[in-house]
């Protein structure tokens, strides 16, 4: 057996309440389909987004303990001994629009990690109702990014940390914007992936203001290496590639491989390889599309490594899937 790893995700076939009602290393049990609203303990995290295959499951994240939670303003947080998760949902019935909104969540957020013993922001998962509603600039996703873009330049000037990050949509009838993250004592090491123009600086035509992620991050916690993936399209140099969704999934596999072999590069050691150990999730447009990506899916990586297709929209409308997840290094 290797080294224990920090942050252990599992899929797994069981109510919610069970594992709550059990586990004292969970930080997180997520719950698909449900609205963010709905979260009935700090560890409890809905996620609108329903699940499409069959055999509905959560997602379970352990971390060693001993684990506490509270509340601070909109943030629901879990706290182990390395590790922390938040989670904050957003009635947009309460902002003029989603630009305030991410404006606040990304506020809340700062503060949050400010006063946290995990000030280091690992990954940061964005769940926006309606997401390519409006044209132009004032399309969903762009006034996401403007929000955000502002509160972290109020709180960090022109270098903010920029973890890896997943911003996807929710039907456009879901009440609230959601935001969840995995933050740590250290910062963990931002990749970039050598096929993909840095988010940072995509041209001017895809949003006033750039989305600040990067596109990985590798989390490490004493001899425990894992890479947190970011929302991994059909994106290559800043356009994307391909009008269907099997060719889409096929390159946005390929932008994965090429950000794993990037951290092997900079960092040294064994690379780790989609199938080895960690979990997928995979992000789909048209419900439609599920028995093609997945058949793709399961041609190019090993079943060994489990994986979770939920129905949601991609950030630019060309774009048909997305994948992210998170790989555990040998
Ligand atoms: C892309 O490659 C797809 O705005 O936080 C992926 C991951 C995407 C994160 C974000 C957006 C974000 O540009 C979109």
């Amino acid at each position: 057996m290797g080294t224990p790893i920090a942050l252990d995700v599992r899929y797994e076939q069981r109510p919610a309440s069970d594992i709550l009602g059990n586990g004292s290393d969970v930080l997180a049990v997520f719950e698909f389909g449900r609205s963010p609203l709905d979260a009935v303990d700090p560890r409890h995290v809905p996620v609108a987004l329903p699940q499409i295959s069959e055999k509905a499951v959560v997602e379970v994240w352990r971390a060693a303990g001993p684990v506490e939670s509270g509340k601070l303003k909109h943030i629901n947080f879990v706290r182990g001994l390395d590790l922390s998760m938040g989670h904050i949902a957003l009635n947009l019935a309460e902002f003029p629009g989603i630009r305030e909104a991410s404006y606040v969540a990304y506020r809340e957020l700062q503060d949050f990690l400010g006063r946290s013993p995990h000030h280091w922001p690992l990954k940061i998962w964005n769940y926006i109702p309606g997401i390519n509603e409006g044209e132009g600039d004032q399309e969903c996703y762009r006034e996401f990014c403007v929000g955000r873009a502002k509160a972290l330049a109020e709180a960090y000037g022109d270098q903010p940390p920029m973890p890896a990050a997943t911003a996807i949509g929710a039907d456009a009838a879901e009440p609230a914007l959601q935001v969840y993250f995995l933050a740590g004592a250290l910062p963990g090491l931002n990749v970039e992936n050598p096929r993909q123009v840095n988010a940072w600086q995509y041209p001017r035509q895809y949003s006033p203001r750039s989305p600040l992620f990067s596109r990985g991050t590798i989390m490490q916690v004493e001899q425990s290496r894992q890479f947190l993936i970011s929302g991994t399209a059909s994106v290559v140099g800043h356009e994307t590639h391909h009008d269907n969704a099997r060719d889409q999934v096929i390159e946005s596999v390929r932008n994965v491989n090429s950000l794993l072999a990037e951290g092997k590069r900079l960092l040294g050691g064994d690379q780790p390889s989609l199938g080895d150990s960690g979990v997928l999730r995979v992000y789909v447009r048209t419900p439609e599309d599920l028995p093609s990506i997945r058949a793709t899916l399961g041609e190019i990586i090993p079943d060994e490594m489990p994986r979770v297709y939920l129905h949601g929209d991609i950030c630019r409308s060309d774009l048909l899937t997305e994948v992210d997840g998170i790989v555990n290094c040998p």
